[in-house]
């Protein structure tokens, strides 16, 4: 279906914002209009820094990934480049489907063009020509507004033999998932567009060194690619001012659930989880909020307090994945909420090592046989999945067996679901 036209952003139009500021302001289908706001000064200012030069600012300002898992890119792109094995890919994961996760779709479908920018200067940064755009299947209005990008940016010169005049060639190919949550693991993202069934692969060896076609590939998420923009127009120094130390820049939080003003915020990193929810209409009767989506955790009403900082949620023993903010009052049933991420993980396992097939199953049904009992009958139930997601944790393959108990143990452990 098509995705509706307006944007869930309750921010749009503010002054102060990085990431989000042309996101409501200019017309998505126009590169004149973007370039009229500030389009393209940052990849001018790539080639007049050379590919080297971009990892430098990269580097410098701290970019961690967006995606979830917090790894610098200015790392990921160093060790691409200098790689001696050719051609060098440039993939960037739009498969957004993290549930509560919705960042990625509102950058594509307000700013298109600030995606096929950054692309070309991660691109030139890490020494390829060509990049591949594997964007989730249920965005069509991404899918039209982009492809309409780039090919008014070929058009432009802005993409193809001759990028700007600067003698770099790049393309960018679009490739769409199918619905499948696992095709955004990077590895198994890399099998969809070989044509594979998405499963992931072992690392090591890391994409870095043998990714798409077995070639030394990038891979990053939309919005870390996003914030190589601000980071060439304003400075690395600049940059590293905003949020923490460990943390720097600003953050996209997707925030949904039992709030006033669900939607996409940008913040600094750093600001706390009750000013987050402050700004998106906090509930009166909130009981715990999801950090992280499904892959991530619980955490109560009374942690408002929490960083919303990579580091931050460490501490407090949760994550921030990719930035989602699920709020929950007490009228929201608890165990059917789990059950349904049960659900989840059982039907988007990909089934190729044994832990997380097996383990996501055993996990739903337990859940299903807790939720008509409490007490002295819940607790061997509660055992029984404390040993299944430790195994899913330490034997699976891949980040979704690996979390596929995280929600759970924290709603048990935290939230003191089924006392
Ligand atoms: C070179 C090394 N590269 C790691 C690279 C690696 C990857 C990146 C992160 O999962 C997380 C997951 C989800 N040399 C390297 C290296 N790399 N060591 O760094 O790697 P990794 O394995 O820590 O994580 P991952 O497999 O990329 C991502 C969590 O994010 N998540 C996200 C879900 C969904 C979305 C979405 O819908 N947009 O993000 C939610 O919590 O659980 O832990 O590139 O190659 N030595
Ligand atoms: Fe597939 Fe799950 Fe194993 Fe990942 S952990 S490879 S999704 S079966």
């Amino acid at each position: 279906p098509e995705a509706p036209a307006s944007l869930a952003v309750p921010q749009a139009g503010q002054p102060g914002l990085t990431l989000l500021r042309r996101v409501g302001v200019v017309d998505p289908s126009s590169l004149d209009d973007y370039r009229s706001h500030g389009g393209y000064a940052a990849l001018r200012r790539a080639f007049a820094l050379g590919p080297a030069g971009v990892i430098r600012e990269v580097t410098d300002a701290g970019l961690v990934g967006r995606g979830g898992a917090a790894f610098p890119t200015g790392v990921k792109w160093q060790a691409t480049a200098s790689q001696p094995d050719h051609p060098h890919y440039l993939v960037c994961n739009a498969d957004e489907s993290e549930p509560g996760t919705f960042k990625d779709r509102v950058l594509m479908e307000g700013d298109p063009y600030s995606l096929i920018e950054a692309m070309t200067i991660a691109g030139y940064a890490v020494g390829a020509h060509k990049g591949f755009l594997y964007l989730r299947g249920e965005y069509p209005r991404a899918l039209r507004l982009l492809d309409n990008a780039i090919e008014q940016a070929r058009a432009r010169g802005l993409l193809g033999d001759d990028v700007l005049g600067q003698g770099y060639a790049f393309d960018i190919e679009i490739r769409r998932g199918a619905g499948a949550y696992i095709c955004g693991e990077e590895t198994a993202l890399f099998n969809s567009i070989e044509g594979y069934r998405g499963e992931p692969r072992s690392k090591p060896p890391f994409p870095v060194e043998k990714g798409l076609f077995g070639k030394p590939t990038a891979e990053n998420n939309v919005e870390t690619l996003v914030n190589v923009l601000p980071i060439l127009t304003m400075g690395a120094q600049a940059y590293a001012a905003i949020g923490t130390e460990k943390s720097t820049g600003p953050k996209l939080f997707c925030v949904s659930g039992s709030v006033a003003r669900p939607g996409i915020y940008e913040l600094p990193f750093g600001a706390t989880l009750g000013e987050l929810l402050d700004l998106a209409g906090k509930p009166d009767n909130l009981r715990a909020v999801l950090l992280g989506g499904a892959a991530g955790g619980f955490v109560r009403a009374d942690e408002m307090d929490i960083p919303l900082t990579f580091e931050g949620t460490r501490a407090a023993g949760t994550t921030l994945g990719s930035g989602v903010v699920l709020a929950l009052d007490d009228t929201v049933p608890l165990p059917q909420v789990l059950l349904r991420i049960a659900e989840f993980f059982r039907d988007e396992s990909c089934g190729q090592c044994v832990p997380c097939r097996v383990g996501t199953v055993r996990q739903e049904e337990a859940l299903h046989r807790i939720a008509e009992r409490t007490g002295e009958a819940a607790a061997g139930d509660i055992a029984l999945l404390r040993e299944v997601g430790r195994a899913m944790r330490d034997a699976s393959i891949c980040g979704l067996g690996q979390t596929a108990w995280n929600a759970v143990e924290s709603a048990i452990d935290r939230l003191g679901a089924y006392e």
